[in-house]
């Protein structure tokens, strides 16, 4: 019955909360932006969104109670595959389908209490938010930065369509389906995200208040080498010279071969003589990227331009071809690379291996001997630290980097050498062939090429469909949008029909939600200007490469054009990043048979006297318990619906910020949610009970806390003191939110035990408790409201407005000692500044006292000294 309390209070106030509270007039109103990723409207909140939501809720009500104008909006990544595979099941509308999972997922996010600005909702698959998607899109064709080319792309065989090269994994499996991508030739549309790898790289360094390991991520996803192009000229002046970029020109005196990629031209040439190199090239598509197999071309040699030295070339899958640049090659030195070392023992077993660096010891390095020999005797020897070897002429014993810049410096000057920063990364592949997507506004003319289609036509509305009968993309088949006459020269011409990555929709959202019914443009310059960079944008980890690298890129480039401005001038649009850890459910298995097992096929021992036991029904054993990433096939998933259900939305909020750190994984464990459950009733007792203290007790609106305190009181009041500024520096400083709930609880039961003791005076007792109804209404506003209900009836004031943390006081009272030839007769409480009377004035006050006129009257005294809490007669 208790808990049922709780689920009615998040009930009757669930109107009122989510809407929010009133704007709070402080001095010092400042405005913070602060955002969640909005979801895909799959048609049901799972526990990781509501951990999201509930993180984002509560700080938007703290800063809205400090008096900020926030801005929390909530919106729908519409587009993807998922609506428009439901639409092939069951023969409706994507739209329809979106649409109704937009309504009931709105619902749950009000069942959870959760205040976002309604009126700033955006849907990605809106013509009135996709015409400005491809207003973008024509901005960076206009700017040479959307491009169409033939390419080797990934194609994912079930879901048939082409994937960005961020979209499929190490294990060349796609992101979505989890099909083996295959390699096809097509024509595809790029955005040239690679022109800002420069930036994208250097202003990581800029992010403070991001998670380092996300900013490692995107550092190792742009890949930045700084190094050298280096030129091998070929034995036989019938080749062109070989392109090496290298990191680590310094090891040229330790090269053996040369490796080139498979597309390279030297290779390809090579093919149309040598069936037997065809064939491998064919093989080598079937094994893994880093393979180390090779294949020499007979009767060429490339020539070292630093030793002249003429090395063996290869063709060698390993290489990794070229995008744009030069055709990849490689100079090999298996001496001082891990790759290099592989390759050369696969091809070249038992061929000796050269060294040119050797490890550097100093004289105070406290290395024996022996280690010393082990070290040099270890081959490759990687480090990028150490010094040139004897066989290395003018160059022997410099340290490597002085030597790579000598010899850059050499071969700079004989045009051998050019440094260069090359990047990882390569131009973002937008095109999809899927129907559910922002159709892509270019218009294919015979006579003038791929034309934009002119601003005014915008938005290129996709065509409605009552349902779609096959994967694939359909837009194809529909002539009525395919036909078109060219904007440019007037002939037949044909629409592009393919869509864009979701990934793009979301690339600019953020900007969207600060003016979100402008018709005329994206956004207005001004509101942006003023309301960018977003405050605390929230989110889950697994976005920590694709999503948050195009926002930045999409961010980046909308500031190039001066769609906004940042007087940083980086143009980055989220300055704190919080990555929420991942909820994990609670799993079990069976010992005997590994098996995942289902809730049903256990029991629950409640009251067994190891606690909480599970026994397998089946069997009678214990199974194994762990907490895993949620998923169907292991029957741990948790439903944030009936948690809220079951316990109502105060105590489900309050769970999951207590449960862990916001950054850590968070075990879900739905029995521990009692603890919640008991400290928020105690709330409401609290409130009840120190409302009856006396009859009318109320106080004044701007009561202040009185400067008489008694040591009681003077405790009461500090230790409030110290949990408020706790949890205000919790909400503000280091988002330490499970220990704000614990911060919660202290306080609730400091209240708790000054009412029991009754030595705080009752008007205190009523001020802290308002200050704790305040507190606790970021995380659980409907029993805040409840409580505040109470005290409304009684007093006005503000529930809302977040209060300051006052000084901490001492008392005006002290306890003094008073000592008789050496032993304490009794005790005096009296003004801390009591001494400072002077020695006649405080000896005429203890006489006049009835234990001084026992202990002190009609004596002769020796000696009197007065010092801290003791004041001594000797008689
Ligand atoms: C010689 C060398 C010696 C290298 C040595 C490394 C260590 P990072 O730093 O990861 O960017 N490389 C260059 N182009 C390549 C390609 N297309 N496919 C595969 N490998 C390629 O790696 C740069 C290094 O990767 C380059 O420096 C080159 O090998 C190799 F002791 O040159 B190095
Ligand atoms: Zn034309």
């Amino acid at each position: 019955p208790a808990v049922k309390k709780l689920i009615a209070i998040g009930e009757k106030w669930k109107q009122k909360t989510t809407r929010g509270l009133p704007k709070q007039d402080t001095p010092n109103s400042g405005s913070k932006y602060i955002l969640c990723q909005f979801p895909y409207p799959s048609g049901a909140l799972h526990i990781g969104h509501l951990r999201v939501y509930v993180i984002s809720d509560s700080l938007n009500r703290f800063y809205k109670q400090k008096g900020y104008n926030v801005i929390h909006p909530m919106g729908w990544d519409a587009f993807g595959l998922p609506a428009e595979n439901a639409a092939i099941e069951r023969s409706i509308n994507p739209a329809i389908w979106t649409r109704d999972n937009i309504a009931k997922m709105k619902q749950q996010m009000q069942s959870m209490l959760a205040n976002f600005d309604w009126d700033r909702e955006i849907t990605t698959c809106d013509p009135e938010y996709y015409k400005f998607t491809q207003w973008i899109f024509l901005k960076l064709f206009e700017n040479g930065l959307a491009y169409r080319k033939e390419a080797e792309i990934n194609w994912d065989p079930v879901d048939m369509t082409v994937l960005a090269n961020e979209q499929v994994d190490a294990q060349g499996r796609s992101w979505r389906s989890g099909a083996i991508v295959e390699k096809k030739q097509l024509k595809q549309w790029f955005l040239g995200i690679t022109k800002f790898a420069p930036k994208l790289k250097k202003h990581l360094n800029q992010l403070k208040d991001w998670p380092s390991n996300v900013k490692q991520m995107q550092k190792n996803w742009i890949g930045e080498s700084v190094g050298a192009e280096l030129v091998f000229k070929v034995a036989d002046p019938k080749f062109e010279n070989l392109i090496v970029f290298t990191t680590r020109p310094e090891t040229l005196f330790a090269v053996q071969y040369v490796a080139l990629a498979l597309d390279h031209p030297i290779v390809q040439k090579y093919c149309e003589e040598m069936p037997d190199l065809k064939e491998f090239i064919q093989k080598s598509d079937q094994l893994p990227n880093d393979t180390k197999e090779g294949f020499q071309l007979p009767n060429i040699k490339a020539v070292n331009p630093l030793t002249k030295e003429e090395v063996p070339i290869f063709a060698a899958p390993y290489v990794v071809s070229s995008y744009g640049s030069a055709p990849s090659a490689v100079m090999g030195c298996p001496g001082h690379d891990n790759r290099d070392f592989e390759f050369w023992q696969t091809n070249c077993p038992g061929e000796h291996i050269k060294t040119c660096i050797a490890p550097f010891f100093d004289d105070a390095s406290k290395v024996t001997e022996q280690e010393r020999q082990r070290i040099i005797d270890t081959v490759p020897f990687t480090s990028t630290d150490g010094v040139l070897t004897k066989e290395c002429g003018e160059h022997s014993g410099v340290l490597t980097a002085v030597a790579r810049k000598s010899i850059m410096g050499m071969l700079n000057s004989e045009g051998l050498s050019k440094s260069v920063v090359r990047y990882k990364i390569r131009d973002w592949l937008i095109s999809r062939q899927r129907y559910w997507g922002t159709p892509i506004p270019i218009i294919h003319c015979d006579n003038c090429g791929p034309v934009p289609v002119p601003e005014s036509d915008l938005p290129v509305k996709l065509p409605e469909l009552e349902g779609l009968d096959t994967k694939g993309n359909p837009l194809s088949t529909i002539d009525e949008f395919v036909n078109v006459a060219c904007p440019s020269c007037g002939s037949p011409a044909k629409r592009e029909t393919d869509t864009m990555d979701t990934f793009i929709d979301s690339s600019w959202y953020y900007f969207r939600f600060l003016d979100p019914k402008n018709t005329s443009k994206p956004f207005d310059r001004e509101i942006a200007s003023k309301n960018m960079p977003v405050d605390i944008y929230i989110g889950g980890v697994e976005h920590a490469i694709l999503h948050l690298l195009y926002s930045r890129f999409i961010a980046k480039f909308l500031g190039s054009i001066n769609a906004w401005s940042d007087p940083a001038g980086i143009f980055e649009p989220f300055k704190k990043l919080v990555t929420q850890g991942m909820v994990q459910g609670k799993t079990y298995v069976d010992p005997d048979s590994g098996k995942f097992l289902k809730p049903d096929e256990l029991t629950f021992v409640n009251d067994s006297p190891d606690g909480n036991t599970v026994i397998i029904k089946s069997n009678g054993k214990v199974p194994v318990v762990s907490y895993e990433k949620m998923s169907k096939s292991k029957y741990n998933g948790a439903d944030p619906n009936e948690c809220i259900l079951r316990h109502g939305p105060d105590a489900t909020r309050a769970h999951i910020l207590f449960q862990s750190p916001i950054a850590d994984a968070l075990n879900w464990d739905e029995s521990k949610i009692v603890g919640i459950e008991r400290w928020l009733q105690k709330v409401l007792h609290l409130t009840k009970n120190i409302l009856s203290l006396e009859k009318d007790l109320a106080i004044s609106k701007d009561y202040k806390t009185p400067t008489d305190l008694n040591d009681a009181e003077v405790k009461f009041h500090n230790d409030f003191q110290r949990f408020l500024k706790s949890i205000t520096e919790s909400f503000e400083v280091n988002l330490s939110l499970n220990t704000v709930i614990s911060d919660y609880m202290k306080l609730t039961n400091i209240l708790e035990s000054a009412l029991k003791k009754g030595e705080v005076r009752n008007e205190m007792i009523v001020q802290n408790l308002q200050k704790l109804v305040t507190v606790i209404y970021p995380a659980v506003p409907s029993i805040s409201e409840e409580a505040a209900e109470m005290i409304n009836s009684q007093m006005e004031w503000n529930q809302y407005r977040w209060p300051e943390v006052e000084r901490t006081t001492e008392s005006k009272f002290k306890k003094f000692q008073i000592v008789v030839n050496g032993r304490v007769k009794f005790m005096y409480t009296a003004d801390k500044n009591f001494l400072k009377l002077g020695r006649d004035a405080v000896i005429e006050t203890l006489m006049n006292l009835p234990e001084g006129r026992m202990y002190l009257m009609n004596k002769k005294i020796k000696k009197f000294v007065m010092k801290f809490n003791v004041i001594s007669f000797l008689f």
